[in-house]
């Protein structure tokens, strides 16, 4: 670890599984319950806004009575003690990441706590519920769709994805099964432009070929483990 500076760490559903918010592709998981193209395209809001509204209707007000577990706590301390250059890129759209006290995240496919309106384009935090179409809090209207990336769009702030991911030492993923891209194309962006690459995993991921290595096992044990071997164990 001592010539690793700069860290890019991509998170996935399976971080925040331990404190109870389901995963996609797992057993009883969001995408058994409802299809992905019947909940999460912009061609589904199109067709049926009711339906795909009150899924996150649903997601919104579940994730507000989670808290985070041990493993976003280990990464809020690596992210407060770490002198070097550290980015937590999430795919998960739950706030867990920073109720926990971290603050260089990145939300790549948006967050349940925002709605974004498409008749002004403004963003705005929001707890409440959007099935009633409230109006939006810039321009009034009743206009607001959950700030979500859905399947088809383009995930936010990819450039600035691309600029952590071109100085990085190292990168390591957590709690992702690599099924969905670009996110899950980061493990060989970061090879090639020569970080080195640790998976933190409940079991092998479909990219798990492509770290250098791997540890598997549940996130609040292996990322908990992960942080105080860099930090130490905590004062
Ligand atoms: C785009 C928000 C283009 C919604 C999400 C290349 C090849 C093939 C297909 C594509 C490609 N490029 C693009 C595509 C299409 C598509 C895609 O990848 N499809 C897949 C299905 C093949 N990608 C897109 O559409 C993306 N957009 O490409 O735009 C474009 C280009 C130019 C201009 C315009 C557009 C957008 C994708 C984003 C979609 N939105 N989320 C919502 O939340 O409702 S994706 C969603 O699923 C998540 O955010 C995440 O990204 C993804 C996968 O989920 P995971 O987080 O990994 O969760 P999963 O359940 O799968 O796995 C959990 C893991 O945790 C498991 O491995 C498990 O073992 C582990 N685990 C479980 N418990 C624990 C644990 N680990 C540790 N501890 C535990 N306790």
């Amino acid at each position: 670890m001592s010539d690793i500076r700069k860290i890019v760490i991509l998170t996935g559903a399976g971080v925040s599984a331990e404190s109870g918010i389901d995963t996609f592709r797992a057993e009883g998981g969001l995408w058994e319950q409802h299809r992905v193209e019947d909940v999460a395209t912009p061609e589904a809001f199109e067709r049926d806004p009711d339906l795909v509204l009150r899924f996150y209707d649903m997601r919104r007000e579940a994730i507000q009575t989670k808290a985070p577990n041990a493993a976003h706590l280990a990464l809020a301390r690596l992210d407060a003690e770490w002198a070097g250059d550290l980015l937590i890129v999430t795919q998960n759209v739950d706030d867990l990441h920073e109720r926990a006290g971290a603050r260089r995240v990145l939300h790549m496919h948006g967050e349940h706590l925002s709605v974004w309106c498409t008749a002004c384009d403004a963003r705005s935090r929001w707890t409440e519920t959007l099935i009633e179409r409230p109006p939006c809090p810039e321009c009034g209207k009743p206009a607001l769709r959950p700030d979500i990336v859905w399947f088809g769009e383009m995930p936010y702030r990819m450039d600035d994805i691309f600029a952590a991911l071109e100085d990085a030492d190292l990168f390591v993923s957590i709690g992702t099964s690599g099924a969905v891209y670009p996110a899950a194309g980061f493990v060989r962006n970061a090879r090639e432009l020569g970080a080195a690459t640790l998976e933190l995993n409940l079991e092998p991921s479909q990219g798990t070929g492509w770290f250098d290595e791997a540890r598997h096992g549940p996130a609040t044990q292996v990322v908990s483990d992960w942080v105080e071997e860099i930090l130490g164990p905590p004062r």
